[in-house]
């Protein structure tokens, strides 16, 4: 396989590639513009966009809400993330990394801002003791594989999802490394869930939550538009965990929470209280 491409003695970003995201990628992190967030009354305030690194905290939410925890009361602001609005001087006040979902919690007397998708699952199972088992031999399992989709998710999305289906241009060399590496995390997963019938063990878990916005998306055609690529049906015990998981309320509700494409039914930009999905969800035939 030959490569066109010398790279130079000194790396420079090029003004223009035509990737999708290559108009808001800079090689400086920090604040670009200044700007002020909105703020609610509830105890969380999430700023976010329904990418599955978005789903995995406003399903924890509603999953939250719907085991009865009213402290788990939230706003959803919208971050458009394809406009920049991650490096404006307030979210970047919360997450330096610029990089969606971010929590502020002001139920405290402080407010808390927590960044790193996995670890606001971790701050709020914790916080509300739920969702994370109290037994350590078993909520080292949760963490296991909760920190294995934090780890493995980027080949998926950075990886294979960029390479197959953001960038403008097809290259077999990207394509099929990381395809490859997709495939290995579903023959994983696939294994995991053919003994257990959660990723973590017998219990619904934050561990379910996480890799369900990532590989029960993906499984279930939402991502990429890869299934037939990827063979999605060949992976029978996932795809049952990811009908499973699909049907929980919680999850129908917060997987549509900040997110404003797809159809009527599931686009719910801002959440300011359940009302505010209850009419989105209501227009599903
Ligand atoms: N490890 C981070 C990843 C967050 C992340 O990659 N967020 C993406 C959307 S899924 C984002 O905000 N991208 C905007 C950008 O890179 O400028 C987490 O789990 O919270």
């Amino acid at each position: 396989m030959s490569s066109k491409y010398t790279p130079p003695s000194v790396w420079q970003p090029e003004t223009e590639n035509g990737g999708q995201w290559s108009s808001i990628n800079r090689p400086e992190s920090g604040t670009r513009h200044q700007t002020q967030l909105p703020k609610g009354p509830h105890p969380f305030q999430l700023y976010s966009m329904a990418t599955p690194n978005g789903q995995k905290v406003t399903i924890m939410l509603e999953e939250l809400l719907a085991l009865g925890v009213k402290e788990a009361e939230y706003d959803a602001h919208l971050i458009k993330i394809g406009e920049g609005d991650q490096f404006g001087s307030d979210f970047v006040a919360i997450n330096p990394n610029s990089k969606i979902p971010a929590l502020v919690d002001q139920s405290t007397s402080q407010a808390i801002n927590i960044f790193e998708s996995g670890h606001i699952l971790i701050y709020l199972a914790d916080k509300f003791n739920q969702l994370i088992p109290d037994d350590p031999m078993l909520r080292v399992q949760v963490m296991n594989w909760l920190f294995w989709l934090q780890g493995s998710a980027p080949y998926l999305g950075g990886g294979f999802g960029h390479f197959y289906s953001y960038a403008p241009e097809k290259h077999e060399y990207p394509i099929n490394r990381f395809t490859m590496e997709t495939k290995r995390q579903l023959d994983l997963l696939d294994k995991q869930l053919a003994i257990h019938p959660y990723i973590a063990g017998s219990s619904y878990s934050i561990a379910d939550i996480a890799i369900w916005a990532w590989y029960g998306n993906l499984a279930l055609g939402r991502l990429y538009d890869a299934a037939q690529f990827l063979d999605i049906s060949s992976y029978t015990h996932l795809l049952k965990w990811a009908k499973k998981i699909d049907q929980r309320e919680a999850v129908q509700r917060g997987r549509i929470v900040n997110r404003f494409w797809g159809e009527e039914w599931e686009q719910v930009p801002e959440r300011h209280s359940a009302i505010d999905i209850d009419k989105v969800i209501g227009l599903k035939r």
